[in-house]
This record gives C-alpha cells, structure tokens and sequence, in this order.
C-alpha cells in the first residue's frame, strides 16, 4: 500500500462560528481561531478542516456562499485568514479549506444574474425548468424538508435547491461553471492551502431529464436521481487534472448514500479522483425507514458490520476516513457512549475504537474534552434544518410535539454547534458577548481549562492516541479483520502488519462482559499501548472481566 502523508495525518474539524469569538460579538471568528493554536498543536493534530469561512448570508451558516473568494464579515478579513494560514504552517500544521460547490447562495453575483432572465448570461449557471401542471417540475423534496424546487416570478420558472431556498444547486452540466470553480479552487491553492473538503460533491451530476423520485407523493425522496449520477466521476477526474493533480494535498469528499462501489471509484488508488470521501452509513445506523429524526435503537452487531464492510472493502483499493462526529451530527459521547455516569470512559472508548481503525481520523471540535449534546427549548435552537423539519413535521403535519422534540435532541445539528466550552467563566469563555446559540449548561464542568488540568482527561487520551498513531505503522497500513463478530457488547478486532498484530478491545456497552481472547490469536509477547481503566501490563489477556465502556490496545507479536 502506497504511503502518503494525509493517510499518516490526523485532522481536526473547526466550526468557526462556535470555535472562539475575540471580539465580543458572539460570533466565532478568525482571530478567535489564531488565539487557540497553540491549543490545536499541543493536542497534536496535522490538519484543520474549517468549515466554511466565505462571505454567506448565513442561511445555512456559511454553506451558502454568496463570494467564494472573500471572508464572511462576521469572521474577519482576508487579512486575518492570511494570518492564520501563516500561523498554523509555522506550527506544522496544514489548512483543508471546505469547498461548497454544489449549490451558492442566491445572493451570490451568478444567481442575481441568473436569475434576471431566461437569457441572461448566467441563466445556465443553475438548473431552472418550467413547473409541470401549476406545480414543481420533479417531485424531488429537498434534505431541508419540502421540494426542491423553487418558484421564481421574474421568468415563471422554478430552480432547483437540494438544501435551503437560499442554495440553488449549480449546473454542472455547464463547462463554464465548471471552469469558474476550477479558477476559484487554483486561487486558493495558490495561496497555500493544503487541500479540500467537498460538500456534498456526490450530488453535483444530476440524472438527464431531472425524473421523478419513486412513490406517488408531492414530494418524494429523489436521491437516486442526484446521487453519485451519472457524469460524477467524469467530473471529479476533471476537477483532478485540472487542479488537484497540480498539488500535494488532501482531499476528502462528502458523499451521503455512497456505496463501497462508488467509494472505491472516488478513493481510487491511482488518484484519478479524490484521497478519500465520507460516507454516512454508520451515521444512519440508529435511522430508521423515515430518516435520521425516525430514531432507531444503536445495534452493535449492526454497526460492526458497516464499519467492517468499509474497513475491507477499501483495504488495498481506496482510503477510508473515520469520523463519529462533525458539525452536523449528535455527539457521540451522548448518541452511541454514556454521557452521565461514563462520560469520560466512554468518550475514552468511543476515541480508541476510532482511532485504531485504518483510515485517516477527523477530530470534531470539543470531541476531544467529552462535550456533550444539549436540550434546548424549541426557540433557543438556530439551525435551518431543524426550524424547517419542525414546521413541516409539527406546524403542517400535526406530529407530536414531544415525539419531534425528541428527535431534535437526539439528532439535531445544533448539538454539535453549541460553542466550545473553553472554561467555568460565563459562556465558557467562547465570548464576552451573547453567543449566537446558547452553550450547554454543563460547561462549568466540562470545559478545556478543566481537561487540561486533569491528567486523566479526555484531552490527554486524544493527545495519546494520536502520538501512537505517529509511533506505531500498523496502526496506518495494517491490514483491519474483525473478531467475536456476534457478541452484542464487545466490539473486538486486530490490524496485521507482517508479524505483528494489535489487538483493540472496545467495550461499548455500561455493563461487565467478559473478553475471551480468541486461540487464533498466538503471541510471545504482548505490549499495553493505551487503555482507560487503571490496567497491570502483566495481566493474562486469554479472558478479562471488561469494565462498563473499557478500551484497551495491546500490541501482539
Ligand atoms: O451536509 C450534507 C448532508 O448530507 C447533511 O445535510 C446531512 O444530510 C444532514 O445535515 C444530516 O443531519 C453538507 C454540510 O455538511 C451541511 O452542514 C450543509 O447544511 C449541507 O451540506 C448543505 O451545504
Ligand atoms: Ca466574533
């Protein structure tokens, strides 16, 4: 397997409106961001994610961009993104910017335009169409709820916006589109960035003559329509030779309802397309038939089998990412852990079952101090998500209030979107001001002063899994084989590297299971690497009495 540098890195996810806001307006910001590097690089990590930091009206917080090539007001200038590009390099750390091309925002320059007359210049710069019968062209519904299409005066027509209203999907079935985001994505890379995260760039090839989605309803799921289409890969392959082949950078793409197929096409090993992609079907495990607010009991069994399907089927052909959390998940220390009697076990052994797979761990912002999901009253919540889901759900379709609550806690964005809790002073020290949503009440306690000062803190085991990533090859490269398949509490399992093998115990349940080791399993020796109880390196590991939410690492030889 070829070595590469981002297979090697770890990299740590910065929601820049919840991070850390340095000027008292409540808003996260960039300077806010250059004031915690130091931060950043004790924890050890190589690369930052940030989210989106263009100028956006903020109707999808920054992932509605209205100018790709300058700074959201709120954030900063291009002068302080300067700064802090130079500020991580000189840490050794590198900057993967997120790249939004799926959809713009409409009050981006392209769409104002587009959107003046059926022959403006920029008409084909998004996908419009004439309604059918008085109503939408398609009966695709958009992932914010309601259609996908919106009705526009101006030119009697309709445009297509797979998110908000205020994100028309572009057309990427225009080479001129395409051009402009090559020459958009050159600038940046130009100016020193080390690679991309691509929003949803499985959805940017839509199937010809834009179909109806299955089912006889108004609006009906059309995901097979837009998803991983047609022309995707031809376009991703293009993206590569013009611009990304020209770099040495890191790419990963967001791709929900991608397969193992289409991941081993995206994350090939002849890097014609992207490093690595994420996908979303470990994150649908508690999703029922309805979506992600049709909430599901966690099934271990079922989650070893898709972690185990991505795991082998992109040894030796692709590169997986490995992600629990990020900026529109739960956490999940609340959602597969136990965020009250065994927070810090669990968040300990949430991290190692993690961090010991193969593939390239991204880090959430305040994953690595235990932060928890939060319960907000119904107007304390700001995400267009839920605001849309709630009005759908509650408002038009008369659902329970106290069923969808429940989904909002359990699946809402904005638990991932309440401001790191830097410390016990009010706001937690994210801000002087008013934050743009409110912190969880629990940041008294949970909070990086509190976790730095502890040398048993969630921040110290994160700081030690990722130094063991650095020490250890076949914690990268080795090959990944799951054990005790069928046991509902235990998920087990080794990586081989020529003559050695790790063997990762992660107990993910509150209760004692009992750990028999496999005979298949020979060893001379057996080295303790990492664990989160209090462990003798000399105890017998042919059967351990697990404690509630116990991970330990030995390496075999
Ligand atoms: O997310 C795409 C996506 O699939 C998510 O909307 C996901 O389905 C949902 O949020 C799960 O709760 C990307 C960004 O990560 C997200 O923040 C944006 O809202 C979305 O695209 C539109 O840009
Ligand atoms: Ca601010």
């Amino acid at each position: 397997m070829q070595k590469k540098w981002w297979k090697e890195s770890v990299v740590y996810q910065i929601y820049p409106r919840s991070f850390m806001d340095s000027n008292g307006d409540g808003i996260g910001d960039l300077q806010g961001i250059i004031s915690k590097l130091d931060y950043l690089k004790t924890l050890g990590v190589d690369v930052i994610w940030l989210s989106p930091v263009y100028k956006s009206p903020n109707d999808d917080n920054g992932y509605d961009i209205s100018n790709y090539q300058d700074i959201m007001d709120e954030f900063g200038t291009l002068k302080d993104w300067e700064e802090l590009l130079a500020g991580l390099h000189t840490r050794g750390m590198k900057l993967m910017m997120d790249l939004v091309v799926n959809h713009s925002s409409d009050e981006h320059a392209w769409f104002i335009e587009s959107r003046k007359s059926k022959d403006n210049p920029y008409r084909d710069y998004y996908i419009w169409r004439d309604g059918k019968e008085n109503k939408e062209p398609n009966n695709w519904s958009s992932f914010f709820s309601g259609s996908a299409w919106q009705y526009d005066e101006t030119t009697d027509q309709y445009y297509l916006h797979l998110f908000s209203k205020k994100q028309p999907d572009l057309n990427w079935e225009n080479k001129t589109v395409r051009k402009e985001v090559y020459d958009m994505m050159t600038w940046w890379l130009d100016k020193g960035i080390d690679g991309f995260r691509m929003d949803v760039i499985n959805l940017i090839s839509k199937v010809e003559g834009l179909p109806d989605g299955p089912g006889e309803g108004r609006y009906e799921w059309g995901g097979e329509h837009f998803m991983n289409g047609p022309r995707v890969h031809e376009f991703l392959q293009e993206m590569n030779k013009e611009v990304l082949s020209k770099y040495d950078i890191i790419t990963v793409g967001e791709s929900p309802g991608a397969t193992i197929e289409d991941a081993v096409q995206y994350a090939n090993n002849q890097y014609t397309e992207l490093n690595m992609i994420f996908t979303f079907e470990h994150m649908d495990i508690d999703s029922g038939e309805g979506g992600k607010w049709d909430l599901k009991p966690f099934e271990l069994t079922a989650f070893k089998e898709v972690m185990s399907k991505w795991q082998i089927g992109l040894n030796g052909k692709g590169w997986n990412s490995l992600y629990l959390n990020n900026h529109d998940q739960p956490r999940i220390v609340s959602r597969f852990g136990n965020d009250k009697e065994y927070r810090v076990e669990s968040a300990k052994m949430l991290g190692t079952f993690l961090h010991m797979l193969q593939g390239t761990p991204y880090i959430y912002q305040g994953e690595e101090i235990g932060m928890t999901n939060v319960k907000f009253d119904l107007e304390d919540y700001n995400d267009i998500e839920i605001k849309n889901m709630y009005r759908e759900a509650v408002i038009e379709g008369g659902e329970n209030l106290d069923k969808v609550m429940e989904a909002i806690y359990a699946k809402g964005r904005d638990n991932a979107r309440t401001p790191v809790q830097w410390d016990s002073t009010e706001n937690g020290g994210f801000t002087t001001g008013t934050p743009w949503l409110k912190l969880n009440p629990n940041y008294q306690k949970i909070n990086v002063e509190q976790a730095l000062a502890d040398e048993n803190s969630v921040f110290y085991y994160y700081q030690k899994l990722i130094k063991l990533r650095k020490q250890y090859e076949i914690i990268v490269y080795g090959d990944y084989q799951l054990i005790l398949e069928d046991d509902k509490q235990v998920y087990a399992y080794t990586r081989t590297l020529g003559e050695e093998t790790l063997l990762v115990i992660t107990n993910f349940s509150g209760e004692k299971p009992t750990f028999i080791l496999p005979t298949n399993l020979p060893f001379e020796t057996k080295d303790l690497l990492i664990s989160n109880y209090k462990t003798e390196e000399t105890e017998d590991i042919a059967s351990i009495e697990l404690q509630p939410y116990e991970a330990r690492v030995y390496l075999l030889k």
